[in-house]
């Protein structure tokens, strides 16, 4: 039999090879001790010289060609039980809808959010620092004064190392101002700390800044920054808002800034009616501030804004008392809390 008509007869055995073990029979029948090619290898040995020559290189070239077509046989082959096995063996991960407790996000994480997605969307980065302050970034670097009474102990909570507990996040735009150059466009929030307790104020509360610092900022810019960051978070278009000047030691000329409302039988209304509503504290950087924290006042200027996040929280969405934030109460959860697989309000778009 010529070699051609072998290969033939091999490729095909090979070919209709099913599965591993039927491959191996064929590899057996080709290349096994007693073997169709081993038998033409042994036969060799019953030739001349020159015929030896010839024959053995092409027995040797099938020999070869054979192996290959068997290995590649068999990777097809272990492939495709792969691909039965993964098909087959799949696990089903979804569960049945259970009537199961959920935990919820609480109204002041829901908020911040919130804001990080109206403040982003407008270019702001979220800038962090400690809660725990000492006496320059909190007061000094603002321009408090010496005796300005919100440095006494009265009202700020000290260590006794002479450290204390931020009373604002300001602490956070000094900061960034001290390691950043400008154009700047950062906000901040978190825990703030004032010793009083009343109806309408507890020891920790939550504090949201922002601070702006360019070479040609300006009053009009504060302002159409925060008359659209209203806007979309109370999703209200035409939210009317108006500027009240005010003082703030770290801001000159400083403002405070209402929206629209109405106050008709009790009941409170935004973007309605001719009455107001103070909603947050603003102004331009005070040249002090920018020296203190190593921008030249010349060169820049800023405006910075702050708010209780607790204030907007329940302004937005009803929550009628303060104190209940930090009751860890899971009915006032479950009740004021946020499905934790739903994303923050994306707020209207203001353009
Ligand atoms: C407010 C009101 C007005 C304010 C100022 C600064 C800083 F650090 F840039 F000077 N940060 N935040 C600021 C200004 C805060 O909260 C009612």
């Amino acid at each position: 039999m010529s070699t051609q008509s072998l290969k033939q007869e091999l490729t095909a055995l090979i070919l209709n090879a099913k599965d591993l073990a039927s491959l191996d029979e064929a590899r057996v029948a080709a290349l096994g001790k007693k073997g169709r090619i081993t038998d033409l290898m042994k036969s060799l040995g019953t030739m001349d010289a020159e015929s030896r020559k010839t024959f053995g290189a092409e027995v040797n070239i099938l020999k070869d060609d054979i192996a290959t077509l068997i290995a590649q046989q068999e990777d097809a082959l272990k492939r495709q039980e792969m691909d039965a096995r993964l098909s087959r063996e799949t696990i089903d991960i979804s569960l049945p809808p259970r009537n199961v407790k959920k935990g919820s996000i609480h109204p002041i994480s829901q908020t911040m959010e919130e804001l990080i997605t109206i403040f982003a969307d407008m270019g702001f980065t979220v800038a962090e620092g400690p809660d725990i302050e000492d006496d320059f970034h909190n007061f000094t670097a603002l321009n408090f004064p010496e005796g300005h009474p919100a440095r006494e102990m009265h009202d700020t909570f000290y260590f006794p190392s002479g450290h204390l507990l931020r009373t604002h996040t300001s602490t956070v735009q000094v900061r960034t101002m001290m390691t950043q150059k400008p154009p700047i466009r950062i906000i901040c929030m978190g825990r703030t700390y004032r010793s009083d307790y009343d109806m309408t104020h507890t020891p920790m509360f939550h504090q949201m800044e922002g601070l702006v610092i360019d070479d040609h900022t300006t009053m009009s810019h504060l302002k159409a920054c925060l008359m659209d960051f209203v806007r979309s978070f109370f999703n209200i278009a035409d939210l009317n808002v108006r500027f009240r000047p005010s003082f703030f030691p770290f801001t000159e000329p400083s403002a405070e800034m209402d929206i629209g409302c109405s106050r008709k039988n009790g009941e409170l209304k935004l973007g309605v009616g001719d009455d107001w509503l103070e909603i947050l504290g603003c102004g331009m950087v005070h040249p002090n501030v920018l020296k203190n924290c190593g921008i030249d006042p010349d060169q820049y200027q800023g405006f910075a804004f702050g708010m209780g996040i607790e204030r907007i929280a329940m302004l937005k969405y009803g929550i009628p008392d303060l104190r209940t934030f930090f009751e860890s109460d899971t009915r006032w959860l479950s009740h004021y809390g946020f499905d934790p697989l739903n994303r923050p309000n994306r707020a209207i778009k203001i353009s």
